[in-house]
């Protein structure tokens, strides 16, 4: 969907896209009040935006890395626990970052990244165990 730019129309969607210079130059030329913009003294255009606009949220990767002291088992306990995963893919992934330094247990987007990072870091603390957690964008 491209942006054009329109006169006056009254979409229920539509929207000026740059309130700050719209609102400048309807204080400027001051004519017309039923006319959004009230461009037509200016010969200036209003941009505007008739589709509902959606962001698809950023996403990051959580990832857990590996040390030569946290137990297996209790990685694959934080693996079920915080990324809702059986113990066999919980096992899996376990096995992944032994082997290879670094293993993701799940995508997210920021703030829930966030709080996966903070509760199993809270959770290997609490348990003494050295078990590093990380998030990354994708
Ligand atoms: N390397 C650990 C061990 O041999 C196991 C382990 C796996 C630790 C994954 C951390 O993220 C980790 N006990």
């Amino acid at each position: 969907m491209t942006d054009v730019p329109m006169r006056g129309t009254a979409h229920p969607h539509t929207r000026v896209i740059r309130p700050s210079l719209a609102a400048a130059r309807s204080a400027a030329v001051a004519s017309d009040p039923g006319s959004p913009g009230g461009d037509d003294r200016s010969n200036t255009a209003i941009i505007t935006r008739t589709k509902p606009k959606t962001k698809r949220p950023s996403l990051y990767r959580v990832l857990l890395l590996n040390d030569d002291y946290t137990p297996m088992e209790f990685v694959v306990l934080v693996v079920e626990r915080f990324f809702n995963k059986t113990q066999e893919d919980a096992y899996q992934i376990m096995m992944h970052v032994h082997q290879n330094g670094v293993g993701e247990c799940g995508v997210f987007t920021y703030e829930v990244a966030e709080t996966k990072v903070t509760q199993v870091m809270d959770f290997a603390r609490k348990h003494q165990h050295p078990l590093q957690c990380v998030m990354e964008k994708k």
